[in-house]
């Protein structure tokens, strides 16, 4: 005869007690919740605007310097993953400061990075012994476990969006990082040498790869936005994304950072796309135009410099008012090298 019910929940109890001493614990009880029918992020959408942040950024420029600081940085949390520094279960991202005569001191980390120019001009990131100075709209890469500091050496505030896999790296436990020996690293070459290089669809003939990261990394906007200007005056427009283009290792023609897939497109004026969904949760920051990002019914209207996301397998529709350009930024080819990746339109 079968044990009455409040007689099988209390014997459970007991044994789930017992076994609990020992680091045990039954299956049963979290299976439904581990193994989802479909993806069950605690990412929630959200968007930064840049008129909230950016006095907020001007603020902790008086709080604290870029060298005691080491970074400058407000870190964008994703309102479902607060205190975890994260926007995405993935993905970290933040708005990193630098004022006219700052140096963010030299560090290296096995955490890959890159830096999207949201504000200012003419402050350098230098990477492995080479140095760039950034426009709005640049992609910068900083590739793991490469040296690199920042400097400022114009009248004016710069601010860049950091992107980073630390979340992902964490969840494998492979962080190292070490510090610089000199606050700023010698530079043996000059700005523009790495363009020229590794830009232009050709290569140094005694170039061999030394990692799986883009040898080029620095990806000017001004090329970019002419490749979409162009695209769009000849080829045909996708109903979800419009006028998209990855970036690119231009060597392997795969991702430009293993680890983080990045992207650039162009919503022409009056888009709108029907709806999208993906597994790799997005981050999007807004270069140019106004629209809306509408993300499972609620609707997120974007401006220039704002930043916001959209969680994984939750349908999302971009709209453009004025024609915008967008970048993004995902662990899309960490999914991709797993066979995990799926979207659906
Ligand atoms: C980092 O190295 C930078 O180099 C920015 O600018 C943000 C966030 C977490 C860990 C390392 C940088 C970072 C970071």
């Amino acid at each position: 005869m079968p044990m009455p019910q409040a007689d099988a929940t209390r014997e459970r109890k007991t044994f789930y007690d017992k076994i609990d001493h020992a680091n045990c614990t039954p299956l049963w009880e979290v299976l439904h919740a581990l193994v989802t029918a479909t993806p069950n992020t605690p990412c929630r959408p959200y968007l930064w605007n840049w008129s909230t942040v950016w006095p907020w950024l001007q603020e902790a420029g008086e709080l604290i310097t870029a060298r005691e600081a080491e970074r400058r940085v407000l870190v964008l949390e994703n309102p479902g993953l607060r205190g975890r520094s994260r926007i995405t279960h993935s993905m970290y991202a933040g708005l990193q400061l630098i004022l006219p005569g700052e140096v963010a001191p030299a560090h290296r980390h096995s955490q890959s990075a890159l830096r999207f120019i949201l504000h200012g001009q003419g402050a350098y990131t230098a990477v492995d012994g080479e140095k760039v100075t950034m426009n709005v709209g640049d992609f910068v890469i900083t590739p793991s476990w490469s040296f690199h500091d920042h400097g400022n050496p114009s009248d004016q505030p710069m601010v860049w969006l950091d992107g980073l896999d630390l979340p992902l790296v964490e969840l494998l436990d492979a962080q190292f990082m070490e510090k610089g020996e000199h606050e700023r690293q010698s530079i043996n070459h000059s700005a523009g040498d790495n363009l020229a290089r590794f830009g232009n669809t050709m290569k140094p003939v005694e170039y061999r790869p030394r990692s799986r990261t883009s040898p080029l990394f620095w990806y000017p906007y001004e090329r970019t936005r002419a490749a979409l200007e162009t695209m769009k005056t000849h080829g045909s427009q996708h109903a979800c994304w419009g006028y998209k283009l990855q970036y690119t290792n231009p060597v392997t023609g795969d991702w430009a950072i293993p680890t983080i897939g990045t992207f650039m497109q162009l919503l022409p004026r009056g888009f709108k796309g029907i709806p999208y969904r993906s597994t790799d949760s997005t981050v999007y920051a807004v270069v140019e135009g106004t629209g809306r990002c509408v993300i499972d019914g609620e609707s997120f209207e974007f401006g220039p410099k704002d930043v916001f996301v959209c969680p994984s397998w939750m349908p999302y529709q971009l709209e453009a008012d004025e024609q915008a350009v967008l970048f993004s930024y995902s662990d899309r080819p960490v999914q991709q090298v797993l066979d995990l990746w799926r979207e659906a339109f």
